[in-house]
């Protein structure tokens, strides 16, 4: 971009271009940046998910439809002593790699399947659990293996979410849901989520819980203002 078209934007204000007149050209750029609208700070979202009453257990809340900076972690899943899955619900992000873990002095397996909801929907004989992403036999004790988180793992409603079952134990379960933004987050035991750094704009919330997605609906984020919102999730929703 050459100074001429710089100045000539009709984006700049007349206070601007005496701003950007009385300043070498290499300083102009720079304050163009910084009062260009389109540098937008971000807001964070403040989410409390309500479950249905006698229904417990974490929820996660995203964003749809948006894009941006995948955060480069991992996906810890461990079998803790007597075979529990720990986290029971987790988020993963496309990039990074699941770390199955066994903690337990007995063989287990983590065994993760992608629902493939389309499947069982346009199917007469649907899968049970989906199709097998991995399927680890983790027969020591401080065993851990390691498996990337491909874009294809990614939540999308048609492929859906991530089981995840140990087969000699069927009671053993964990639901994971990998995104390729970072938009989306685990409720705590006080059913809070945070999101930071919502790009400003209307945006649509989808929540799981229990194996199923809700729609949350359209919320308005502005830059640098934390948007607050309680959701109360019906059951059988
Ligand atoms: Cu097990």
């Amino acid at each position: 971009m050459t100074n001429k078209s710089l100045f000539s934007s009709h984006h700049l204000s007349s206070l601007h271009r005496r701003l950007l007149a009385a300043v070498t050209p290499f300083a102009a750029v720079t304050l163009l940046v910084l009062l260009s609208p389109a540098v937008a700070a971000a807001g964070d979202l403040e989410a409390r998910i309500v479950v249905p009453q006698g229904e417990a257990g974490p929820a996660v809340i995203w964003l749809e439809g948006l894009e941006g900076p995948v955060p480069s972690r991992d996906a810890i899943l461990t079998h803790r002593p007597g075979g529990r899955f720990d986290p029971p619900v987790s988020v993963a992000f496309v990039g990074g790699e699941f770390v199955l873990r066994n903690e337990d002095d007995t063989l287990h397996n983590i065994h993760l399947y992608l629902e493939l909801a389309y499947q069982k929907a346009a199917s007469r004989r649907p899968l049970s659990h989906g199709a097998t992403l991995y399927n680890i036999a983790l027969p020591l004790e401080g065993m851990e293996v390691r498996r990337p988180i491909k874009p294809y793992h990614r939540y999308r409603q048609d492929t859906g979410f991530i089981s995840v079952v140990c087969n000699p134990h069927p009671e053993e379960k964990a639901f994971v849901l990998a995104f390729d933004h970072p938009y989306a987050a685990v409720t705590g035991d006080d059913g809070m989520a945070a999101i930071p750094d919502v790009p400003a704009g209307r945006h649509a919330v989808r929540i799981w819980h229990a194996g199923k997605v809700s729609d949350g609906g359209m919320l308005e984020f502005q830059d640098g203002t934390a948007t607050k919102t309680t959701i109360e999730l019906e059951r059988g929703s």
